[in-house]
């Protein structure tokens, strides 16, 4: 008798990044607070809660706006650069330890059944973190905040990897830890996984607080169930 591995062709997974395989939205969280201070913008942690899966330039609109600050776009510019400098500087040190708890045997059960991977994310930096991290080699597509032109909840960045991938949105399953990116992947009519809490991601179809409390095989077994 052989050990047949069972693989699952069906549907692919489309995984959101900072906040969903690396704890990095803290370190967004972190540098927008540090360069608001300059406007004397208190940024919380619940207004940060609008800036998560948004374009860097849209997270600095929203809080130019907040802490009624009118700039040119060059001083716009000029001040998102400054963001990514401190962003930029707080995960210098960032690894394969930093991925967060479940993430990596989620991607290598993913692979072994032969489930479709990609990345859907706002980061112009995501590319930088997969290497850093050491999951490049998981994904088959990549799509980045480089790649598109509308931050979530805009569906682009999904139906883009999904394109890539060559499968229809409706067989594509998101993981997302953002209101706008679950809208997002909801507008894409894609499946969504909630990571974080059922309060917070209303609209996906499961929520689970981290990769360490579901397998792959088991979300593939629900949604062909469903
Ligand atoms: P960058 P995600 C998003 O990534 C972050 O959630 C959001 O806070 C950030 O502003 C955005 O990427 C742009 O990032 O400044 O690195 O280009 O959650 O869509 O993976
Ligand atoms: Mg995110």
């Amino acid at each position: 008798m052989t050990n047949k591995i069972p693989t699952s062709r069906e549907f692919a997974f489309i995984f959101d990044l900072d906040g969903v395989l690396v704890d990095t939205s803290k370190n967004h969280f972190l540098a927008w607070k540090k360069l608001a201070q300059k406007f004397d913008f208190e940024l919380t942690e619940k207004f940060n809660e609008r800036l998560q899966g948004v374009s860097r330039l849209d997270s600095l609109d929203l809080i130019l706006e907040a802490a009624h600050v009118e700039i040119e776009k060059h001083d716009k510019l000029k001040l998102a650069t400054e963001k990514n400098i401190f962003y930029l500087e707080s995960i210098a040190e960032l690894n394969e330890n930093d991925l967060l708890p479940g993430v990596l045997d989620f991607l290598k059960e993913a692979k072994r059944i032969e489930i479709p991977i990609a990345l859907g994310s706002a980061s112009k930096n995501a590319n930088l973190i997969l290497e850093k991290t050491g999951i490049s080699p998981y994904f088959a597509a990549v799509v980045d905040g480089n790649m598109v032109t509308k931050s979530k909840p805009n569906p682009e960045v999904f139906l883009k990897a999904a394109e890539l991938l060559n499968y229809d949105p409706k067989r594509c399953i998101v993981f997302e830890d953002s209101i706008k990116g679950v809208d997002a992947a909801v507008s894409a009519k894609m499946h969504v996984v909630g990571i974080g809490t059922r309060n917070k991601l209303n609209e996906a179809d499961l929520v689970f607080r981290g990769f360490q409390y579901f397998k792959a095989y088991e979300i593939i077994n629900w949604y062909t169930i469903m």
